[in-house]
């Protein structure tokens, strides 16, 4: 009887968590495809003060839409230097977008030409992140970033909220998926010892 509950209950909790699993990884696609993103296009500058002051270009350069640079570099060059960066993304439907910028030192963030996120300050790295209704179709980005001296880090995300929930929900599902696995084997080979003992 035991070895038949502990079986039960390992291939309830496998069924339980390849739902959960399967769930999650749909979620997390349909959110994922729901943005058409395009690499940013950066124009790098040497920064005149403290403050975020801009100076003269640098140069140029691309990166995909969801980045994290932890060690800004520039053609060699880590301090004193800053970008301003844009690009768009295209939604399918009306969405809310959420969007995080993170930044060591300063970074602001426009979307459509509107201020949403403003962190821009020396400091060291810190992320900020906002959510915005936005309507079918394509809008501009606009990021903003200096580094003055120290640490040098700058990272951009977004996606349509949710997306985190739909990986715990998968995470956990796998967990408990192979927690079942586990679980019913031990069942599965409770069987010989459970007979030899009321056997004997
Ligand atoms: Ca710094």
């Amino acid at each position: 009887m035991l070895r038949k509950n502990v079986f039960v209950a390992g291939v309830a909790l496998l069924a339980l968590g390849a739902v959960l699993l399967g769930y999650g990884i749909l979620t997390k696609s349909q959110l994922e495809g729901a943005i058409g993103m395009h690499d940013w296009s950066i124009t790098w500058y040497e920064m005149n003060d403290q403050l975020g002051g801009y100076g003269q270009v640098l140069g140029t350069s691309t990166a995909p839409l969801r980045f994290d640079m932890t060690t800004v570099s520039f053609q060699g060059r880590s301090e004193h230097v800053g970008f301003m960066a844009t690009t768009t993304i295209d939604l399918a439907e009306d969405s809310t977008v959420w969007f995080q910028i993170g930044s060591d030192d300063g970074s602001q963030l426009y979307v459509d030409g509107m201020a949403l996120i403003n962190n821009w300050q020396l400091q060291a790295y810190q992320t900020m992140s906002a959510e915005l209704q936005l309507t079918r179709g394509t809008h501009r980005l606009e990021m903003w970033f200096y580094q003055w001296e120290g640490g040098a880090r700058v990272s951009f995300d977004c996606s349509l909220p949710g997306l985190q929930d739909a990986i715990n929900v998968a995470v956990a599902g796998g967990f408990l998926l192979a927690l079942g696995v586990v679980i019913a084997l031990i069942g599965f080979r409770l069987k010989p010892k459970v007979a030899q003992r009321s056997g004997s």
